[in-house]
């Protein structure tokens, strides 16, 4: 059997008496299972209630920040799961970390990057952690870590909703009436082949011209599909805000050729992986818009590249923050970054109680009735308790990984 050594990132050595860093001491990955409150259904299936893999990163003095993985339970959205990413994390991720001297959160991407391939959810879910745990130790709140002294930081971020397919257009439009009733400032409906133009028809007549409206396919469309490309083509009608992912992740090429045919900006979500990939997006013109979502990217520090590069291209290329079904941990990373200046679009920040009858934090997430939902910007990290009776009621699977050793243990 061949063994590979990997080669990890070069220690960076401090002179004594300089800052300690970090020092991650010990990894728990737990598993929680939340039952949404409606099945979702994408393009690439239906979602009835989440696994939602969890991790808290504690320093030598028992400080703590979570994290959260965004990998689904299958590899539909993206090729990551979350026992992919358990995996990832225990044997790869967790001991370039633990242990080590890792100076600044914003360390962390480069020393999980280096010479580890994929697996940007579990990265981001340590590296999200990490800068909750520094924010922690600092005594500043997370959105104001993440944004330093940057101009123009939000107080309160604006949202969108995004709606599930449905069996009808009727359907369709009488949700999307209520989440225009209830104060949302931007309405995405999922489309696949066959359930789209006349779905986002409907809406469009229903709720009139000064809606945002746009539609997210997923992935689910092909050019080399004359029936396909027709149907995508004739969504140009509806003055959609946007039309999200309507091709495959790797397709940038086939991308740009269908911007050059619509007037509809194309957004970009499955696509873009790292910050590279935006830098495509730009030069190819495969999109003119990106959705951000930290998980995907592998964290906040490419999070942060993608959207400084986006604010700097010419013309700007306006950025906001997806949603994946997280729960109220997940939630105060994306409401966090949705701060920063760039994030100028609604992003997928639904409250708590459109996804679940009990969320894991306290304060649970809310929106008012002009679809802004309030960043935390007094207490320190997160600025949302975590619930651990409740999340101790709803794990199935716990393990700790520490510096000496690992242990597991089932709840
Ligand atoms: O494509 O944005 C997406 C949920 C799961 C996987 C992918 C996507 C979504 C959503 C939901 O659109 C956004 C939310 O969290 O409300
Ligand atoms: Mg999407």
């Amino acid at each position: 059997m061949n063994v590979i050594t990997n080669r990890m990132p070069a220690e960076k050595h401090g002179t004594a008496g300089s800052d300690p860093g970090l020092q991650l001491e010990r990894i728990q990955l737990r598993e929680i299972e939340l039952p949404l409150k409606a099945p979702f259904e994408t393009s690439f299936g239906i979602t009835s209630r989440r696994r939602v893999l969890i991790v808290r990163i504690f320093d030598k003095s028992g400080a703590s920040g979570y994290g959260e993985c965004t990998a689904m339970e299958e590899p539909f959205y993206n090729h990551e799961t979350i026992d992919t990413a358990w995996l990832a994390i225990r044997e790869w991720l967790a001991p370039r970390l633990l242990g080590q001297s890792v100076e600044r959160a914003a360390d962390v991407h480069a020393r999980l990057a280096t010479n580890i391939r994929g697996h940007s959810m579990a990265k981001a879910a340590l590296e999200m952690g990490a800068w909750a745990l520094e924010a922690v130790q600092l005594g500043r709140p997370l959105s104001r870590h993440l944004g330093g002294d940057r101009p123009g930081l939000r107080t309160a971020v604006p949202t969108g909703i995004s709606l599930g397919l449905q069996a009808t257009p009727r359907a369709l439009v009488e949700r999307a009436q209520a989440a225009v009733a209830a104060g949302y400032q931007k309405v995405k409906l999922k489309i696949e082949p066959g359930r789209d133009v006349a779905f986002v028809q409907a809406v469009r007549e229903a709720v009139g011209p000064d809606i945002e409206l746009m539609a997210d396919a997923n992935a689910a469309y092909s050019l080399e599909d004359a029936a396909h490309h027709a149907a995508l083509k004739a969504l140009d009608a509806f003055d959609l805000l946007m039309l999200e992912q309507p091709l495959g992740a790797d397709e940038l090429l086939g991308l740009a050729t269908l911007q050059a045919e619509l007037k509809t900006a194309l957004c970009l979500d499955e696509s873009i992986t790292d910050r590279s990939r935006a830098k495509a997006m730009v030069a190819l013109q495969s999109g003119r818009i990106i959705n951000i979502k930290p998980g995907r990217v592998g964290g906040f520090t490419e999070s942060l590249a993608i959207h400084d590069l986006c604010a700097a291209a010419s013309p700007p290329v306006p950025v906001w923050c997806g949603g994946m079904l997280e729960s109220g941990i997940g939630r105060a990373y994306n409401v966090a970054l949705a701060s920063l200046p760039n994030f100028s679009l609604p992003g997928d920040l639904s409250p708590s109680a459109r996804y679940w009858a009990r969320d894991v934090v306290t304060p649970e997430w809310t929106m008012n009735g002009e679809g802004l939902v309030p960043v935390p910007t007094t207490a320190p990290g997160l600025g949302v308790e975590v619930d651990t009776d409740f999340i101790d009621s709803i794990t199935t699977r716990l393990e700790v990984v520490s510096k000496r050793c690992s242990g597991v243990a089932v709840a």
